[in-house]
């Protein structure tokens, strides 16, 4: 077998030997027993984990033990145990944990630790926390922290299909399927529910969103037994399964020849299809639901509404305590983007919005970030807020579909960070979206943040190994909205490089620019798209696939953008509250990354930036390159500092990209001279 280090497989989780010997010898007397006197599976989990780093780290075998006399321990403590151990945890501390919370205290004489969640969950998750600090070489000494989760549902939708293949995955193949079945080999998966479980993810959807004919007998007797497999391996890490379900099931498993949400046989059907399910997994989360998007079947079929279609599921499900993830990305993708009465932005808003609180409470709507569909840059969905009575959860994708697709470098915590951070002003000024998720803003009971995964069965799980980064800190922010871009890149790069000041301040410095180096060279101030049909790679000025009645950017020789405002344009800025509206409709106030999302403007028109649409189009297409190649020479600059597997890897990856960005940049700039007309004040070379 080839090192961990070598392939990257371990990802974070490769606990390093700590070469410190002052670190080594503050971690030893640690570590003597690890004292477990409770038993559980997700414990076990935590215990397993604890030895498997501990003997990596410090060479050290770590004995298990129910045994309370030694000091130099680590203890794990749950609230079945508290009573042994109030004096040192406290009921201060117990007050404040939350179910999946923990905390970790100093004790004794300096040489204990215990780690005590309410739950059993919580101890996994402080034992991570554990490890994360000692990977990144920090002391032990006098901790004492609580933490808790911040946001309730901490998912990921993996967008698997059994035939093997992963639906925008740019890491392989599928990590559960091959062949129209489970994958034999359930290693891989252990290993996911650990790097999920160790950055705090709770839930998990499996297979796509786009549910196939083969898919749709997941949830039956033929697959069941499979699923509740996988369900328990990810239970073992405290993760809930969730399916992703076609709508019109009972029609094509043959059963029925309706799906009308209001038909009382198919009310039936799902009750006992609910009952059936739970009969296999009495833990499963629920079901996730993309109907009447892009060809998907749904309850518009029988003239009824989402409101309709998620509640008759809904009522299925809730007797077992299963939820319902309904998606918002509803809009017609084969409309005429020439008549401007329509706007695909519009969509989901126009959809749900009149709909609040017409929905179940163990229904959530999952939205996307954005209005369009994860774009480099665009603005966020006027949703977020526009619903008190409804939950709902905000979608990310950490796979890097409009993002350069795992071969280029794209750090997207910084634009998450934007958008958890944006005020929607839905209750007044500080209303950002991060409290909406969180349920706060509006009490919901269910809420959450969820993401379409970036893993695949490449050796390394992301195809580029910094893209684990999008992943380590998707599952960072969910559990606290609040870390810093600059602190979770500092904590990913630790764990998973070393400590290496140069090493950290490299790589931190490449991942924290490459978002902007990427929008840089590719579509400009917020228009999007410019991608090839369907697979979605590479520079393509008009090529999308459902432009085919026009383009997505409005560009002709006098301007391009799209007037989205209530003025002129398709009204969609009238969907923000009041204070965006403002900001977004006047081009005096319209922040400039944005501009060709909300605005149809001359070539001529001045930024605020001083330079005008066309200049800035050429002069970032210029300085984009010149920063991808930039990002080959910092990382040339750490040979030596790392394995060389891992090293030649990321800069074959980093050379592609650079080369790439060049077409990218003669695409973009050439299609806008040739419409233009308009030369570089520059003079330089427009091929
Ligand atoms: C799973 C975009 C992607 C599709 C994806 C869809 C969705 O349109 O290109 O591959 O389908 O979003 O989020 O449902």
């Amino acid at each position: 077998m080839k090192t961990i280090e070598d392939t990257g497989y371990d990802a974070w989780l490769h606990y390093g030997k700590i070469k410190n010997v002052h670190i080594q010898k503050e971690y030893l007397p640690y570590f003597k027993n690890l004292v477990v006197l409770e038993e559980s599976i997700i414990l076990e989990s935590a215990q397993k984990e604890l030895q498997q780093a501990i003997s990596s780290m410090l060479a050290v075998n770590l004995e298990v033990t129910k045994k309370m006399e030694e000091q130099s321990s680590v203890f794990l403590v749950t609230e079945k145990s508290y009573d042994l151990f109030h004096k040192q945890i406290g009921t201060d501390v117990t007050k404040q944990l939350s179910d999946e919370g923990y905390a970790i205290k100093s004790i004794g004489n300096k040489n204990g630790l215990i780690i005590y969640g309410k739950t059993n969950v919580g101890v996994l998750y402080g034992v991570f926390h554990l490890l994360r600090m000692m990977s990144m070489e920090m002391s032990l000494h006098d901790i004492e922290l609580i933490e808790n989760p911040k946001n309730q549902l901490r998912m990921m939708n993996e967008w698997d299909n059994m035939d093997g293949s992963v639906e925008r995955g740019y890491a392989g193949n599928s990590v559960f399927f091959e062949n129209n079945r489970f994958v034999q080999d359930l290693t891989r998966i252990k290993d996911y529910a650990r790097m999920l479980a160790s950055v705090g993810i709770n839930a998990i959807a499996f297979n796509n969103v786009n549910v196939h004919e083969v898919e749709t007998d997941l949830i039956t007797a033929k697959f069941l037994p499979d699923v509740k497999n996988v369900a328990d391996i990810f239970s073992a890490y405290g993760i809930k399964t969730f399916l992703s379900i076609n709508y019109a099931s009972p029609i094509q498993l043959g059963e029925l020849d309706t799906a009308d949400p209001l038909d009382e046989n198919v009310r039936q059907w799902w009750k006992e299809k609910a009952k059936e399910i739970y009969s296999y997994i009495p833990n499963f989360g629920g079901v996730l639901v993309k109907a009447d998007s892009e060809h998907r079947p749904g309850p518009f079929t029988y003239g009824r509404n989402h409101a309709d279609g998620s509640n008759m599921l809904a009522e299925a499900l809730e007797p077992f305590g299963g939820i319902v993830l309904w998606r918002c990305f509803v809009y017609n993708c084969m409309q005429d983007w020439r008549d401007r009465s329509t706007d695909r932005a519009r969509a989901a808003y126009d959809h749900f919005k009149p709909l609040d609180g017409e929905f179940h409470e163990n229904v959530i709507l999952q939205i996307k970030n954005g209005p369009m569909d994860f774009q480099v840059r665009e603005g966020v969905s006027p949703l977020f807020g526009a619903m008190p009575n409804t939950n709902q959860v905000l979608e990310f994708q950490i796979a890097q579909e409009y993002t350069g697709q795992q071969r280029h470098l794209c750090y997207l915590i910084p634009q998450w960070k934007e958008v958890l951070d944006f005020d929607t002003f839905a209750k007044g000024e500080g209303s950002p979206i991060k409290a909406v998720a969180d349920g706060s803003m509006y009490n919901y009971k269910y809420s959450g943040i969820t993401a379409v995964s970036n893993i695949g069965n490449d050796e390394n799980w992301t195809g580029h190994t910094l893209a684990q980064a999008n992943l380590y800190g998707y599952g960072r922010l969910t559990w606290n909205p609040d870390l810093s871009s600059e602190e979770i890149t500092d904590e990913w790069v630790k764990v998973t490089f070393g400590t290496d000041p140069e090493v950290v301040n490299v790589i931190s410095m490449m991942l924290l620019s490459s978002w902007r180096i990427y929008e840089n060279y590719t579509s400009p101030l917020g228009v999007g798209w410019m991608v090839n049909p369907n697979h979605h790679y590479g520079p393509n000025v008009d090529g999308y696939e459902y432009s085919v009645w026009g383009t997505y950017h409005f560009a002709d020789y006098k301007g391009i953008g799209v007037d989205r405002t209530i003025a002129t344009g398709t009204g969609y800025t009238g969907q923000y509250f009041a204070e965006n509206t403002k900001m977004y409709e006047s081009l005096e106030t319209c922040p400039d990354e944005l501009l060709l999302f909300f605005h149809h403007v001359p070539y001529t028109h001045k930024l605020k930036s001083g330079v005008t649409v066309i200049q800035h189009i050429y002069n970032t297409h210029f300085e984009g390159v010149e920063q991808a190649e930039g990002l080959v020479a910092a990382w040339q600059a750490l040979e030596g500092k790392m394995d060389s597997g891992r090293f030649n890897h990321v800069l074959a990856r980093l050379q592609e990209q650079a080369e790439h960005s060049k077409e990218w940049r003669d695409i973009i700039n050439t299609y806008f001279y040739r419409k233009s007309g308009i030369a570089d004040e520059l003079h330089r070379k427009i091929y």
